[in-house]
C-alpha cells in the first residue's frame, strides 16, 4: 500500500518545485534562528536570497559532525526549549554524544515517514508491529513506534534483548511486522531454529531492518530464516532517525522521503556533486524540520542514488544500500577495505555462517588483518583435508575481493557473541599500540 500517494508518486516537476520552496524557507529559517549558521553563511559570502534554484544548494557550505561537536549540546537548535518536546542522542566522534531535539511538528514528520515505510512492508491498522530496536536515546525504537501508531497498528515496544521473551511475544501476540537491526533479526532466526520453531510457527510477514550496513546475502538469510520479506530502512539521528528512506517490495533501493530530505551524492575528495548511479558520500538537507534543521549534512555514508521511477509506482528518488561509512573504511597496508566486502565473500560459502568478526592490529610496524568466522553446523571439521581445502578457497576469494590477504580463523558455531543492536564487526587495536 502507498501511504501518501501525492508525495510518494509526485511527478518530478511538482516535487522539485516543492523542494525548492522548502529549501528557500529552510535556509532563511536557519539563518534567522541559528547564530552559528548565520556566521557560517556570512563567512562563505552566501545569503539566503542566493538560493533561486535547487542547484544553488551547491553554493551552501557543508555541515559536518564537527559542527555538532562545537555546538554541543544544543547550539544548533533553531527553537527555544519550550518548543522542544523530545530529545534523542547518538554517540559522537569526540566522545560527547550528538544531541538532537524535536518539536511537535518534527514528531509529526517522523511519524509520517515511518507510516510510509511501514506501509511499504504491508502494515495496516490490523497489523501487530513488534519493535525490537532499543528504546531510549537511540532513535530506532521510537521511529517505528510513532509510525505504527500513526497507521493505527498495534505497536509492541519490546526494545532489544531477552531473545527468549521476544520469541514468546512474536508467537503469542501473532506479530506480523518485526523491526530491529538485521544482525538481531539473524540472531532471532537462529534462536528460533535452535528451538525447533519454524517460520510457519510465527506469524511474521515482513521485517524492517536497518541502523547498520547489511548485504543481500544477509537479507536472503533472514528472509529464509523467518519466512518474511525483509525491507531496508535508513536514517540517522542528526537528520531525524530511521525512516529517511525505506525499501519497497521491489527490493530495488530505498525510497527517500524527498519532500522532507533533499539528497546529494558527493565525491569524498573533490566534494563535487556526482550524477545518478555513481557511488559517493550521501549529503542530506532537511526540508521542513523545525527543532534541529540541518543543511548539506555530510552523513559519511557511501551509496548512490537514482531518480528512475520504481516498478512499485513510487517516483521518489531511491538510494542504494549503504556500502559502508567513510569512517568505517579500514585502511589495511594502504588498501581500503569495507567489512561488507568480507561479508559478501563469506556469504558465498555454504560452509560458513554470517557470524564473523574482523581483527585489525599492528605487529612490527605492519598491519595485521584477521577474520574470525563461525563454521556451519555438522561439518566434518576433524578432517584436515576438508579444513585445508576450505581455507585455501576462502583465502583466494578474500584476496580477489579485497586485494590483500587476510588470515582466517575458523570458529565453532556459537562462539561469537550475538548482537542485539548494531553489530560490532571490527576490532581495530592499532591506535592503542602506537
Ligand atoms: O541508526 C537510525 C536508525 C534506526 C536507522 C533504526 C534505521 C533503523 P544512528 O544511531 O544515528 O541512527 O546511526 C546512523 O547508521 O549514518 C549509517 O551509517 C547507519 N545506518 C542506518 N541505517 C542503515 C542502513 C540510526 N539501512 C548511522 N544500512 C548511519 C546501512 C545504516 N547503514
Amino acid at each position: 500500500m502507498i501511504w501518501n500517494e501525492a508525495m510518494e508518486c509526485a511527478d518530478r516537476e511538482t516535487m522539485r518545485t516543492l523542494q525548492l520552496e522548502k529549501l528557500k524557507k529552510t535556509v532563511k529559517y536557519e539563518y534567522d534562528h541559528v547564530p552559528y549558521y548565520k556566521k557560517k553563511l556570512d563567512d562563505a559570502g552566501v545569503a539566503p536570497e542566493d538560493i533561486q534554484s535547487l542547484e544553488d544548494i551547491g553554493k551552501l557550505p557543508f555541515m559536518e559532525k564537527e559542527d555538532l561537536a562545537i555546538n554541543y549540546p544544543t547550539g544548533l537548535f533553531a527553537r527555544p526549549k519550550k518548543d522542544i518536546i523530545e530529545i534523542h542522542a547518538s554517540s559522537g566522534t569526540t566522545g560527547k554524544p550528538k544531541i538532537v531535539g524535536y518539536t511537535r511538528e518534527d514528531i509529526d514528520i517522523w511519524s509520517e515517514i515511518l507510516a510510509r515505510g511501514l506501509a511499504m512492508a504491508g502494515c495496516t491498522d490490523e497489523s501487530v508491529v513488534h519493535v525490537s530496536y532499543g528504546y531510549g536515546l537511540f532513535t530506532g525504537g521510537f521511529g517505528p513506534h510513532y509510525g505504527g501508531q500513526k497507521i493505527g497498528a498495534t505497536v509492541i515496544p519490546m526494545s532489544s534483548g531477552n531473545t527468549e521473551k521476544q520469541i514468546t511475544f512474536l508467537q503469542d501476540m501473532k506479530s506480523d511486522i518485526l523491526c530491529c537491526t538485521p544482525s538481531y533479526a539473524a540472531a532471532i532466526a537462529e534462536r528460533c531454529a535452535q528451538k525447533g520453531i519454524k517460520p510457519d510457527d510465527l506469524h511474521l510477514s515482513a521485517g524492517i531492518f536497518g541502523a547498520e550496513p547489511w548485504t543481500q546475502a544477509m537479507r536472503d538469510n533472514i528472509e529464509k530464516g523467518l519466512g518474511i520479506k525483509a525491507h531496508d530502512i535508513y536514517g540517522l539521528s542528526e537528520i531525524m532517525g530511521p525512516g529517511v528512506a525505506v525499501s519497497c517490495d521491489e527490493n530495488a533501493g530505498m525510497h527517500i522521503a524527498e519532500d522532507y530530505f533533499y539528497p546529494e551524492i558527493i565525491d569524498v575528495d573533490t566534494h563535487q556533486v556526482l550524477p545518478d548511479g555513481e557511488k559517493g558520500e550521501l549529503v542530506l538537507t532537511t526540508l521542513g524540520k523545525q527543532g534541529f534543521p540541518l543543511i548539506r549534512y555530510r552523513t559519511r555514508d557511501i551509496c548512490s542514488i537514482t531518480h528512475e521511477p520504481c516498478a512499485c509506482g513510487r517516483t521518489s528518488v531511491r538510494m542504494s544500500r549503504v556500502y559502508g561509512r567513510t569512517d568505517d573504511m579500514l585502511i589495511i597496508r594502504g588498501v581500503n577495505v569495507f567489512p561488507s566486502q568480507v561479508e559478501t565473500v563469506i556469504a558465498r560459502f555454504s560452509e560458513l555462517t554470517m557470524n564473523y568478526k574482523l581483527y585489525v592490529g599492528r605487529k612490527n610496524n605492519n598491519d595485521t588483518f584477521e577474520l574470525g568466522v563461525e563454521l556451519a553446523e555438522g561439518l566434518p571439521i576433524d578432517e584436515m583435508s576438508f579444513i585445508e581445502d576450505l581455507r585455501r578457497r576462502l583465502d583466494h576469494a578474500l584476496r580477489e575481493m579485497l586485494g590483500i590477504g587476510c588470515k582466517v580463523r575458523f570458529l565453532s558455531p556459537g562462539t561469537l557473541p550475538r548482537s542485539e543492536g548494531k553489530a560490532v564487526r571490527v576490532e581495530d587495536t592499532r591506535s592503542y599500540i602506537e
